[in-house]
Parts: structure tokens; C-alpha cells; sequence
């Protein structure tokens, strides 16, 4: 028999089963069967409010059962790990009731919508660490093969010091004025706009790859289209004006654009917009230190582009590392080398790293702190922006404010 067979059960529940909830599905189907684990994630349970719609979606999906609460998700017995795949404006309460049950969590990005349930996650999160419950926050790119491995040349000081970051993630799905006002344009909802949904994760990927947080932004922020049609679904947002179909105010930022500054010096821009036409889901990285660059782009994932500035300039310039090889990170459990991988690998490995934390009694990255460090970054921008672009300190993770000036 096959040794994940005999390997003991972690019993999964999900909360939420849209986009996010469809992906984490896919990779607690599939974790299992690709990598060798110490632990076999049992897809326990799904919840979400329509007992008809929750219990197609555990059918499609792969759950072995439905709640329509949350909590009744949290109290089953069969259930060891939550994994939160709702908005924003519920992650604070049901991390918190799931950890304080024993219950190891991950949960979507960004952590919370606030601050304030940041810092309380991530405080409950501490507690619980002593008594060996775990929990991740889902910033899922830190599994793209190329850009672990682009950590990895970071941190081997194959770039030597670092002097630019340079992040871009732009999509174009909300650029027609007549898209509905979904929660994710909701601020009660959301949290904020582009800037938690997108920039949450360069900002992350960023501190991820340079190994610093970074210590203050200067922002701008702009919403384009300030009123939007309510979905049909929703009622009491608006009035409905001379017949016209009722519509309802766009209350989070459509784009953010932001600076900012690492400790060890180097200086970083960042745009997050839903605005770019005719970009789908393109999340660009380059990095330049002394010694050499990297650059990513999302739509070729498995490319890693170096180039080794210590090399005679007459031949030195970029080359592609095609990230496919056994020795990267993550595909020693993949297709023989040049069979590529895409998006969706992604939460496969995010799977993957957090059963064995759990499994190997570690705690996985990265953690509610390093969420809660994001959030930072996300209100310090919304701050810097609302006045007029003013250089914002981000508190410190030790909590000191490190007092940052623009040179
Ligand atoms: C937004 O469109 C979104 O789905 C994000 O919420 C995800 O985090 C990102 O992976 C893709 O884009």
C-alpha cells in the first residue's frame, strides 16, 4: 500500500468556496497524491450560508460534508485544520474562534481589514504557537518555484546589496463602468481596494524577497469610477435615480502607487490597479542589488530572469533560467525537467508547506505576524495617500517606529 495511505489523517475544513475556495479545494485534492507527506489531509468539511449552495459546492469540490455556520465547522470533531476562504470583514472572528478551539488555521490574504484585527490575530496566533496550534496566512506567490528560488539567490547574496525593487500587479476586470458593485469594491467588505487585494501580495513578496519590512511609504490612491450598479442580489445600497438601475458608491481605491524604503537601503515603487487594460493577472518583480538583477513576471512562471552583473560586460546580460529542474524548489515532486507549472501549483505547495509545519510541529511562513506587518504597509499607504502623499513610518515587527526620512 501506498505510504500516504498509512500516514495519520489532518482533518480539513474550508469556510467560503468561490474563487479562492475552488483553488484551496484543488490543492487539498491533489496534495497528497503528489507529495510524500507526513500527514493526509481528509477533506473534512465545506461551510457557507446556502445549505443548497454549500452542498453542491462539496459535492464538485471534494468535501466530505457541509455546515451552513462556520462555527459548527470549527466544532467537528473531524476537523484539525480551518482553512478561511471568505472576505476580508469575516477572517478576525473566525481565525480567532478556530485558534482559541485548537484549531490550526490558514487563512486568505490579506489577514484582515484593519489594523486593529491584524493585531489581534495575530496575538491570538502567538498564543496558540505555545500550545502547538499553527497558522499561515495565504500569500500564495511565495510558492512560485522561480520566486522561491529568487529568494534563495537573495539570500545567498547573489545580488550583493540590494539598491531597487520594483513591483507592479495589474489586472483590468473592473474597468467597465457598468461592472457590478461586488464586495470586493465594498470597503465594510474589502478592507480597502487594488491596494489589500493586489498590493497586498507584492508587498508581501517584496519584504518576502528582500528579507526586511519595509520602514515607510508615500502614496497616491485613486478610485476612477465612484458609483457602480449594485449587483442583483443586493438591495438598500442606493437610491435608484429617474428610473435608472440603482447604483451604489465604489467606497475602496481602484489603483494604489506607492514608494517606499527597506532598512538595508534599498529603495522600492509598487503599483496595484484594476485599471490596466488588457493586463489579466500581471504581477511583475525586478530586483537590482550591486552584484546583479532578477526579474519575474507572473504570465511566464516558470522563468526567472538573472543576470550576473560580476561577469565580463562583454558577454553579461539577462538569461532565462527555465525553473523546472529537480534541485528547484518544490519540483522534486513535478514532471521531468521543461514540463512547466502554473497558477493553480501555486496553493499546492502552500498546502504542501503548511501540513508539514504542522505535521513537523513548526511554525509555518508566512505567519499571522508577517500578515499583520503587511497590514501595516496597506494602511500606512491608505494614510500617506489621504494626506497628499506625505512620507508615512511603518511600525516596526519588534514595534518600534523606525523613524525613516526620504533622503
Ligand atoms: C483578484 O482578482 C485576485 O483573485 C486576488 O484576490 C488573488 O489573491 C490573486 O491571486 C488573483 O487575483
Amino acid at each position: 500500500m501506498d505510504s500516504q495511505h498509512d500516514a495519520p489523517p489532518l482533518g480539513v475544513g474550508m469556510v467560503g468556496y468561490a474563487f479562492m475556495g475552488r483553488a484551496h479545494s484543488y490543492a487539498w485534492r491533489t496534495v497528497a497524491r503528489v507529495f510524500q507527506l507526513p500527514v493526509r489531509p481528509v477533506m473534512a468539511a465545506v461551510a457557507g450560508r446556502d445549505r443548497a449552495a454549500v452542498e453542491a459546492a462539496a459535492h464538485r469540490h471534494g468535501w466530505a460534508a457541509a455546515e451552513t455556520d462556520w462555527r459548527a465547522l470549527i466544532a467537528r470533531p473531524d476537523v484539525q485544520l480551518v482553512d478561511i476562504c471568505t472576505p476580508g470583514d469575516s477572517h478576525a472572528e473566525i481565525a480567532i474562534a478556530a485558534l482559541e478551539a485548537g484549531k490550526h488555521v490558514l487563512c486568505e490574504k490579506p489577514l484582515a481589514n484593519t489594523v486593529e484585527e491584524a493585531e489581534a490575530m495575530a496575538a491570538v496566533a502567538a498564543a496558540a504557537a505555545l500550545r502547538g496550534v499553527r497558522s499561515m496566512v495565504g500569500f500564495s506567490y511565495r510558492r512560485v518555484p522561480a520566486l522561491a528560488l529568487a529568494r534563495r539567490l537573495i539570500a545567498e547574496g547573489r545580488l550583493g546589496a540590494l539598491r531597487h525593487v520594483r513591483a507592479q500587479y495589474l489586472q483590468d476586470w473592473i474597468v467597465d463602468p457598468e461592472f457590478p458593485l461586488v464586495w470586493r469594491l465594498q470597503r465594510e467588505h474589502a478592507g480597502s481596494g487594488a491596494l489589500g487585494d493586489l498590493g497586498a501580495h507584492i508587498i508581501d513578496l517584496a519584504q518576502y524577497l528582500v528579507g526586511e519590512p519595509l520602514t515607510g511609504v508615500s502614496a497616491v490612491t485613486e478610485t476612477f469610477v465612484r458609483e457602480r450598479p449594485l449587483p442583483a442580489a443586493s438591495s438598500g445600497l442606493a437610491a435608484v435615480a429617474d428610473g435608472a438601475a440603482p447604483r451604489g458608491p465604489v467606497t475602496v481605491d481602484d489603483a494604489a502607487l506607492f514608494t517606499g524604503r527597506f532598512p538595508g537601503g534599498a529603495v522600492a515603487s509598487f503599483e496595484a490597479s484594476r485599471f490596466a487594460t488588457g493586463r489579466k493577472n500581471a504581477l511583475r518583480v525586478e530586483i537590482n542589488g550591486e552584484r546583479g538583477s532578477l526579474v519575474f513576471d507572473l504570465e511566464r512562471l516558470n522563468e526567472l530572469n538573472f543576470h550576473d552583473h560580476t561577469e565580463a560586460a562583454g558577454t553579461a546580460g539577462f538569461r532565462r533560467i527555465l525553473v523546472t529542474e529537480p534541485e528547484h524548489p518544490y519540483l522534486e515532486a513535478w514532471w521531468p525537467a521543461g514540463h512547466g507549472l502554473g497558477y493553480d501549483h501555486t496553493f499546492i505547495h502552500q498546502a504542501r508547506d503548511l501540513v508539514c509545519a504542522v505535521a513537523e510541529g513548526r511554525d509555518p511562513e508566512p505567519s499571522f505576524a508577517d500578515g499583520l506587518q503587511v497590514q501595516r504597509v496597506l494602511s500606512a499607504v491608505e494614510r500617506s495617500a489621504a494626506g497628499g502623499s506625505v512620507w508615512t513610518p511603518v511600525p516596526q515587527p519588534d514595534g518600534d517606529r523606525v523613524a525613516v526620512a526620504p533622503r
